[in-house]
């Protein structure tokens, strides 16, 4: 269940919904204002009461209240604006340090001890400072119910916190338009105790947190989950970006390998390459330079629970 609109879920709402509000309510006023007094206008200058037009020449005082009242209007806004992002700016140094690398099309975010999650997994009220990566193209890392969002800049460090103060579950979406499956780039943040925080974050038998079932593959297919890798691959055969996992272990493929091509065996190396240097044989009709190295975020142990997971997919 999320939590209703409205409520104080982080620290940046009421100075967001002060400044949200007061432009809102200045624009609102300024719409009827002056639709009233076009409306005047209308009447009392159409033709029949007016059919010879006269022409008016300045007004002083007019003018100085005309452009008096709508700086001080922006001012206003800017003051309000201003006020709601400075904070955002720096975070307390006291803040938990929690890295979100996002590609196409998944966010993953990886804590100081290793551990991994595509939830954003947090302690209620306690200061927390996300480092932004991104490994392809420009995401953006929008949390609407904290009034946060940031651009996530390929090459460019960048940061962002908050301080979340109701547990429950938020949505992050990608707010920046990132391609083909840009719109199934979503995820949660889990606003949680600090007790229930720190047993999961202590918890080290899995690193990446995801539900993992029963049976040969079943832990593979859960890392595979939490990477985004059925973003752009499906396990029923179906194409999307890139080729499908529907059995394709132990079959033969052609690459296209410097440009030239080639037939190779999907076997344990050719998966381990592909994961770790995506753009060293391309499947033949599909893209190049679309996925990114894995290198930073699975391990050789948990490459080997993804291989099994595709030996399950192919009758093998
Ligand atoms: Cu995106």
């Amino acid at each position: 269940m999320y939590p209703s609109p409205g409520i104080e879920a982080s620290n940046f709402v009421s100075t967001f919904n002060t400044a949200f509000y007061f432009i809102v309510g200045v624009s609102l006023f300024l719409l009827v204002a002056l639709t009233v007094i076009m409306l005047y206008f209308v009447y009392k200058y159409n033709r029949k009461r007016h059919a010879v037009a006269e022409q008016i020449e300045g007004n002083t005082r007019l003018e100085i209240i005309w452009t008096v009242i709508p700086i001080l209007l922006s001012l206003v806004m800017f003051y309000f604006g201003w006020a709601g992002w400075k904070p955002t700016s720096k975070a307390p140094k006291d803040s938990m340090n929690v890295t979100s690398i996002a590609r196409m099309w998944s966010f993953l975010f990886v804590y100081e001890n290793g551990k991994q999650s595509p939830d954003l997994i947090v302690p209620v009220n306690t200061p927390v400072k996300v480092k932004l990566v991104s490994v392809d193209v420009i995401h953006s890392l929008f949390i609407p119910e904290f009034r946060i969002k940031s651009d996530m800049i390929p090459g460019r460090d960048k940061t962002m916190w908050f301080m979340p103060q109701i547990e429950g579950e938020y949505k992050i979406f990608c707010a920046e338009y990132c391609g083909l499956q840009h719109s199934f780039m979503h995820s949660n943040v889990n606003v949680m105790t600090k007790e229930d925080f720190d047993a999961w974050y202590t918890d080290t038998t899995m690193v990446i947190t995801v539900d993992a079932g029963a049976g040969p593959g079943a832990a593979g297919e859960a890392i595979m989950r939490a990477q985004g890798c059925f973003a752009c691959h499906t396990s029923d055969g179906t194409k999307l970006i890139g080729p499908s996992y529907l059995n394709l272990f132990g079959e033969e493929q052609v690459v296209i390998r410097n440009g030239t091509e080639a037939t190779i065996t999907v076997n344990d190396e050719y998966v381990k390459r592909s994961i770790l240097d995506p753009g060293a044989d391309i499947t033949k009709g599909y893209q190049s330079g679309l996925m990114q190295s894995y290198r930073s975020t699975l391990s050789d142990e948990d490459i080997l629970k993804i291989i099994d997971y595709l030996k399950t997919l192919s009758d093998i």
